[in-house]
């Protein structure tokens, strides 16, 4: 049937089409003073900030990077890992900020055969920890890293429960309460997904460091919880070249004005602990945000955005999210001129599309991240590189 993820509570939830609001979006090129964004200049040095500060204000709170010092620490290594085609290392990303530390791992298989440094895909791990086994006993869909290392690209990923549990009494537990307690006091304060892009970035400086990897040319990639901390990570940090939202749905890719499947009071209530304090102001009150989902797209530009969807998951809005997608992307082609472009119309399922900026494709089936899901954004990504391993 196609309510695939039926709402546990009684609050009423829309699926179809005729009863979606009307409803306006805030305008990407109108300043909060009213000017009007016309140039690559203006973009960069005002609106984008504008942009990501109301995000920060009202949706998922601050991210900051302070910390008096970061270690990368080798763990464990295997040169022969996957039968001899990859190397593995197992990295603890230790960071320290008033005396205190939270240690963050990080597995990364890097292909031996592939060119030298590597293309990255980062996967940010809300699920069993099963689908990350570095010791590949378990192999997942959710992360076919023994595919993604066959196609040249490393495969790196860390699980969300080292930065913040997904746990409504223990997300605090970790870089909250250690490093950043004062996050806890504020009402724009960082929660679950802030704190989930937190370890996305730490990757990221990580990256930086290793002569086998290529971080200019590197994706953070989640699904669900996880699309939502990945387009907040690759919004605010432009080191991504890619950015990935596979079935994000409300508080990620989905226009919140559509209250299409998951609404913002159902997504503040089943998960308070995701969103910062002041997002529970629109809960059924979603015409008054000074900004809708669109506008977080909008944000990664002029970097790669792709947005995916599944056809059986109504709650999470896939007509939405391309929605937030063909209005977000206007500043790839407005503001920076890229060629290419969506068409008005969602596209039918497994009918993938590639831009030089951005992707999108509907997979036939339910909400999950699979091996096809990865296929599509190797295959973007390929053509964004020019790397030629199809
Ligand atoms: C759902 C939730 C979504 C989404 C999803 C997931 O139940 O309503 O917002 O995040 O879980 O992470 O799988």
């Amino acid at each position: 049937c196609l309510l695939s993820r039926p709402a546990s509570s009684q609050e009423e939830f829309n699926y179809e089409e005729s009863k979606v609001p009307a409803y306006a979006l805030p305008d990407p090129f109108v300043s909060l003073n009213g000017k009007l964004i016309g140039s690559v200049q203006e973009w960069e040095h005002q609106r984008r900030h504008e942009i990501l500060r109301l995000f920060e204000d009202h949706v998922y709170g601050q991210v900051p990077g302070s910390m008096d010092n970061m270690r990368f620490i080798l763990a464990s290594e295997d040169g022969e890992a996957m039968n001899g085609d990859a190397h593995l290392k197992e990295i603890d990303i230790e960071v320290s900020r008033n005396g205190q530390s939270v240690t963050v791992r990080l597995i990364l298989f890097i292909p031996k055969e592939a060119p030298k440094p590597a293309p990255v895909f980062l996967l940010i791990n809300h699920r069993d920890p099963e689908n990350i086994d570095p010791t590949r006993k378990v192999k997942m869909g959710f992360w076919p890293a023994e595919a993604i290392v066959d196609r040249g690209y490393a495969a790196a990923t860390f699980h969300v429960m080292d930065v913040s549990d997904d746990n409504n009494e223990t997300f605090q537990e970790d870089i909250l309460e250690t490093l950043y307690p004062e996050q806890l006091e504020k009402k724009n304060g960082m929660r679950g997904l802030g704190a989930w892009a937190w370890g996305a970035m730490r990757a990221m400086d990580y990256f930086e460091t290793d002569p086998m990897i290529d971080a200019g040319k590197a994706a953070v990639v989640g699904h669900s919880r996880g699309g939502k901390a990945s387009l907040w990570t690759g919004a605010q940090d432009s080191r991504w070249a890619i950015t990935i939202s596979n079935n994000s749905g409300c508080g990620g890719a989905a226009l919140s004005r559509r209250r299409f499947g998951e609404t913002v009071r159902r997504i503040n209530t089943n998960f308070p602990y995701w969103f910062t304090d002041n997002f529970n102001q629109y809960n059924g009150k979603e015409e008054l945000l000074p900004l809708d989902q669109h506008m977080l797209i909008a944000a990664i530009a002029p970097r790669a955005v792709y947005v995916a969807s599944a056809s059986e998951d109504q709650w999470a809005d896939p007509k939405g999210e391309y929605l937030s997608l063909f209005h977000g992307t206007r500043v790839h082609r407005e503001i920076y001129q890229m060629d290419g472009g969506f068409s008005a119309d969602l596209p039918h399922p497994e009918s993938p599309v590639h831009l030089p900026y951005a992707g999108h494709h509907i997979r036939a089936g339910k909400h999950n991240l699979t091996p096809y899901d990865w296929e599509q954004y190797m295959d973007f990504a390929s053509k964004l590189f020019g790397f030629s391993n199809e």
